[in-house]
């Protein structure tokens, strides 16, 4: 594998940090094996956003302007390319133990009670971004409209990516901190560098929880390891209780 180039070698940072915690084997042969065609830090979309990030975050002024990076989101896809919908074109299909499996439209999910949360957006592999503005729809709404049977005990994600997956239980889908959103980072669409038009925010988990690019939701009789869970991360991934890690939210929310 060649770390030479700079987008590699921030591959290798990752990489790097992974092996730098005792999470196991499993885990380190997952991301070296994914480390070429697997996350893609993109420096130059990183850089781009960032730049913008900026602009809109206040928390890029100051000492965090000199850092680059630093309280910025790094671009994440794990299939090596970044895709993109319109708005127009967008769908999120409902399904599985539901009695009326639905598909909105992403009109359909702005004309919901919107929620907004502005809260860190933390990475397991250490970087976060502060205090973000997200807007969504509860999931909890989403399953209420979907009529959830009593067999049912666990949501399953998908994105259109084609490849990415996540989970969680019925209980923490249920939270009102966990949302479909549509916007984030100061009143605007979620780019679709980000996973737009519409991701999950998971706000008390690490962010692999946050499905970017997110298709369908899938109410099932059980948890599913996600595409970083079968590599070895926590399926139950609470921020600073889970993975190893200790992070303290910064604005003690
Ligand atoms: N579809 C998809 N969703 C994803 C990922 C991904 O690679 N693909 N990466 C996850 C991880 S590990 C993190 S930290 C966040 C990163 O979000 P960002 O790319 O907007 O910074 O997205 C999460 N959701
Ligand atoms: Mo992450």
């Amino acid at each position: 594998m060649d770390f030479g180039s700079t987008r590699n070698r921030l591959n290798r940072a990752d990489v790097d940090d992974q092996l730098s915690k005792p999470i196991g084997r499993r885990i380190i042969i997952g991301i070296v094996a994914l480390g070429c065609a697997g996350i893609v830090f993109g420096e130059s979309v990183q850089r781009v956003v960032g730049r913008a990030i900026t602009k809109i975050n206040p928390s890029g002024s100051g000492i965090a302007s000199l850092f680059p990076g630093a309280n910025t989101f790094r671009i994440y896809t794990v299939t090596g390319s970044l895709p993109s919908e319109s708005t127009k074109a967008y769908t999120l299909k409902v399904g599985g133990l539901v009695n009326r499996p639905t598909t909105y439209s992403y009109n359909d999910l702005l004309a919901m009670p919107s929620v907004r949360l502005d809260k860190d957006f933390q990475c397991v592999t250490g970087w976060r971004v502060p205090n973000v503005h997200w807007q969504g729809v509860l999931l909890s709404h989403i399953l209420d409209l979907s009529q959830v049977q009593p067999s049912a005990k666990a949501v399953l994600f998908k994105s259109f990516d084609g490849v990415y997956t996540e989970s969680l239980t019925l209980d923490q889908a249920k939270r009102s901190d966990v949302i479909v959103a549509y916007e984030m980072l100061g009143d605007r669409p979620i780019s679709s560098e980000h996973g737009g038009p519409v991701r999950l925010y998971v706000a008390p988990m690490y962010g692999y929880k946050s499905c970017k690019w997110l298709s369908e939701i899938e109410i099932s009789d059980q948890v599913v390891p996600g595409y970083w869970e079968n590599l070895g991360y926590d399926v139950n991934a609470w921020i600073g209780r889970s993975n190893g890690r200790s992070d303290a939210p910064v604005d003690g929310a």
